[in-house]
């Protein structure tokens, strides 16, 4: 009699777990099925009063029948706490996805990297020298003497000189590794990539061409066409017959397909210690194509940068012949390119660190 009302709970609490639809329900049948106030219960305390026997199998019975619907209710209350309730999240499926934010190359990179390729399809190689200079490459051996009057037009960051840092007691006790090394020897933050010049010349025996992309310093107030800091971009091209036809040829090739159009290049006489002669070129209007805009201020032609047949006492300075080679070189701002370029206003965008600019490009 007890095992049936034993069984027939146990069908009931089945089928009420099946039924729970939260965590709620499944408190409440936890209470109802095996409560201190069950019926459950209340079987078992009816166990005193039949025999030894019977109560041992009616026992046995309820144990397992207690085991079996506890751990029903702890599965469903598992299953119910893990279940994923889209209504309740309020997930909206059709909301497109967050765009994920990419980096990407600052436009003075991606304009020497433009420069780079065009010209290493011309056959050029791409030389490198350092920024933290010494007198000798950066004035010297381009022919501007100390007492050069051509050296005030590049204001200079002077460095310590490595005498004056070899004096602080860190530096004095680490000297004895550097005793070969000419301490006096003036440093200072290259003014021009024309410090490269040497220092490819130096290794490297003619004929060769050769760009050196790379930044530079200039101690000089700021505006919006000048920097303390920016970038040059240097070309030399030395060989036996060298002239100032295959300067001009190399640089329409190059505008040309850096404007993607048709560029015309007028030089002008100047002045540099380094080359003889010497002179400023332009370049058609980008804009205007030479007709006169106010982008050239009606000029019909842009400033690039400066350019000459090398001085051959750049030559001998470097440790050539004089008189045995010719060649020529060019140095402009690589922000003024870019400015052309894209139409920008103001040099300081360049570095200002700033993404709404930086995002255009
Ligand atoms: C020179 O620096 C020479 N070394 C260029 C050269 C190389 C001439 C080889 C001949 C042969 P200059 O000081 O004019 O020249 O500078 C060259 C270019 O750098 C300028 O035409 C301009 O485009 C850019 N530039 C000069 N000063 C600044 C500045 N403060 N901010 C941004 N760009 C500048």
């Amino acid at each position: 009699m007890l095992k049936e009302k034993i069984v027939k709970i146990k069908q009931e609490a089945l089928g009420a777990v099946e039924k729970a639809k939260n965590v709620e329900e499944i408190l409440q049948l936890e209470i109802q099925f095996l409560g201190r106030k069950s019926d459950f219960v209340g079987i078992l305390r009816q166990l005193k009063d039949v025999s030894a026997e019977e109560k041992r199998e009616v026992g046995q019975l309820a144990n397992s029948v207690k085991v079996e619907i506890q751990t029903l209710l702890e599965e469903k209350k598992k299953s119910l706490t893990s279940t994923f309730d889209a209504q309740a999240e309020k997930i909206d499926v059709t909301i497109p996805a967050l765009k994920m934010r990419q980096g990407h190359l600052h436009p003075l990179t991606k304009i020497q990297n433009e420069i780079e390729d065009i010209f290493t399809s011309m056959g050029f190689e791409i030389a490198d020298g350092p920024e933290v200079e010494d007198e000798f490459h950066n004035f010297d051996a381009l022919n501007m003497p100390k007492d050069h009057p051509a050296r005030d037009m590049q204001d200079t960051f002077w460095l310590k000189p490595q005498s004056d840092i070899a004096k602080t007691p860190t530096n004095a006790a680490n000297k004895q590794h550097d005793t070969n090394k000419n301490t006096d020897a003036r440093i200072l933050l290259r003014t021009h990539t024309s410090n490269v010049q040497i220092r490819y010349m130096e290794k490297h025996q003619p004929p060769f061409r050769i760009i050196a992309p790379g930044r530079i310093y200039r101690n000089e107030a700021g505006d919006s066409t000048h920097e303390h800091t920016f970038h040059q971009f240097e070309a030399l091209v030395v060989g036996d017959e060298i002239n100032v036809g295959n300067f001009k040829f190399i640089a329409q090739e190059f505008f040309s397909k850096f404007f993607k159009k048709e560029i015309q290049i007028r030089i002008r006489p100047s002045f540099f210690p380094f080359t003889e002669p010497s002179f400023e070129f332009d370049i058609s209007c980008t804009v205007c194509d030479g007709k006169g805009c106010s982008a050239c201020k009606q000029a019909g032609w842009l400033e690039i940068g400066g350019a000459g047949m090398v001085n051959q006492n750049v030559f001998v300075a470097a440790g050539y012949p004089s008189g045995k080679y010719q060649g020529f070189a060019w140095g402009f701002g690589m922000e003024r390119l870019a400015m052309m370029k894209y139409k920008i206003d103001d040099i300081r965008h360049f570095h200002s660190g700033d993404l709404r600019f930086i995002k255009q490009f």
